[in-house]
């Protein structure tokens, strides 16, 4: 891939933490919710390795939230997923695949219901403010729709609760996965979730404003100095490991949330307000979907396009969408949609990468 040189201006949004991110060595970004996110510090394999024994700061700013406020906030929000929000908790966080009417996927967000007439839709990498405002607009909902000025941080790694614990008291150790409550720094109130996108275990700070980004940054720097703590990123090879699917690389508005393996995610009994209930009936069983796929051979180097997959006769059986060598598995380790006929464990693929045709074998589960 060449080097790009980015061009600042106001439209590419400055975070809380985007000076302290830079201090940290940041070597490359990524763009996600036309915002920067830093990709790597030292590098993927090092940062992997930090990851998963240490804990690491995430500015994850870049997960956009779109807040929906007010007495149809649920039934708003309820229009645009089939995982059913009846009996969601005042303090808990719902990972919901988002489709249109026909049941494609627009985006996987992390909701987080604050209130029960106050919502945060934690967004990935698709613009869901518009599609929220119109369909409020449409459906004559009261209710109110806009961005707030909302920053996540992650707090991510084996260490992390450790780390938390030191700065905000052992009594965060109780908030459970998917969980969030109110803490204190300094004079400010914060909403903290067990949540991250890692399975390295963690949590995510939802900072107001953009006056408590430094401090608590450097505070949770002293506090973790004796935990080897480091800035780092959403990392490639544990997530793929993980299985945590990318919107916009594994999934797309080309995919149902059944192709998405995000059936479980999926309550058409009961989400009947869903717009796409109906048809997502008629979409249960799809002939192709997500599979955790291993790659033979020595690395492979990061996938710039689709990787097609076919089977040993010639025929196309789909493609691959993200792929990693794992240092600690030491296997490439890769998703990908695969046709029905061919996506049962064991299933003997083969993958036309940049380096040439390699063998890929269809996994039954994720890594971790
Ligand atoms: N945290 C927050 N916002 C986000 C993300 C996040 N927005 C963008 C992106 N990540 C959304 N995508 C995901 C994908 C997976 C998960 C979270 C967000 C996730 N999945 C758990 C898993 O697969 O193990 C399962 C969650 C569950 O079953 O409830 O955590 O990370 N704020």
């Amino acid at each position: 891939m060449s080097i790009y040189h980015l061009t600042p201006s106001i439209r590419l949004r400055r975070t809380p933490f985007t000076r302290r991110v830079s201090n940290a060595g940041v070597q490359a970004y990524t763009v996600y919710n036309h915002m920067l996110l830093a990709s790597y510090f030292r590098s993927v394999e090092e940062d992997y390795s930090h990851l998963k024994r240490a804990v690491q700061i995430w500015d994850v700013s870049c997960e956009r939230q779109v807040e929906l406020y007010g007495p149809d906030a649920a039934k708003l929000l309820q229009l645009t997923t089939p995982r059913n929000l009846e009996f969601m908790h005042n303090d808990q966080c719902y990972y919901i695949p988002m489709v249109d009417e026909s049941g494609y996927m627009l985006n996987d967000p992390v909701a987080i219901r604050l209130a029960s007439d106050r919502f945060w839709v934690s967004l990935a990498d698709s613009d869901m403010l518009y599609y929220f405002k119109g369909l409020a607009n449409g459906f004559g909902l009261n209710v109110h729709v806009f961005e707030p000025d909302i920053s996540p941080l992650a707090i991510q790694g084996p260490l992390a609760e450790t780390l938390i614990s030191n700065v905000f008291g052992d009594k965060i150790r109780t908030l459970k996965f998917f969980r969030h409550r109110l803490i204190h720094f300094q004079d400010k109130e914060m909403v903290i979730a067990r949540s991250g996108w890692s399975h390295q275990g963690g949590f995510e700070i939802y900072v107001e404003g953009s006056g408590y980004g430094e401090p608590l940054w450097d505070c949770l720097f002293e506090a973790g100095q004796s935990f080897d703590v480091r800035a780092g990123c959403p990392n490639n090879i544990e997530r793929i490991e993980a299985g945590l699917l990318s919107y916009g690389s594994d999934i797309t508005t080309a995919d149902t949330p059944f192709e998405a393996g995000l059936g479980r995610y999926c309550d058409l009994g009961s989400a009947t307000e869903c717009l796409a209930t109906k048809a997502l009936l008629e979409k249960q069983s799809p002939n192709r979907q997500i599979r955790p796929i291993e790659i033979h051979g020595p690395p492979l180097s990061s996938l710039t396009r689709h990787w097609p997959l076919s089977d040993g006769l010639g025929n196309s059986v789909g493609q691959v969408s993200s792929s990693a060598w794992s240092p600690d598995l030491k296997i490439n380790v890769a998703i990908g949609m695969v046709g029905r006929k061919s996506w049962k464990e064991g299933s003997q693929l083969l993958v036309e990468t940049e380096e040439g045709s390699r063998e890929a074998i269809v996994q039954n589960s994720f890594w971790t």
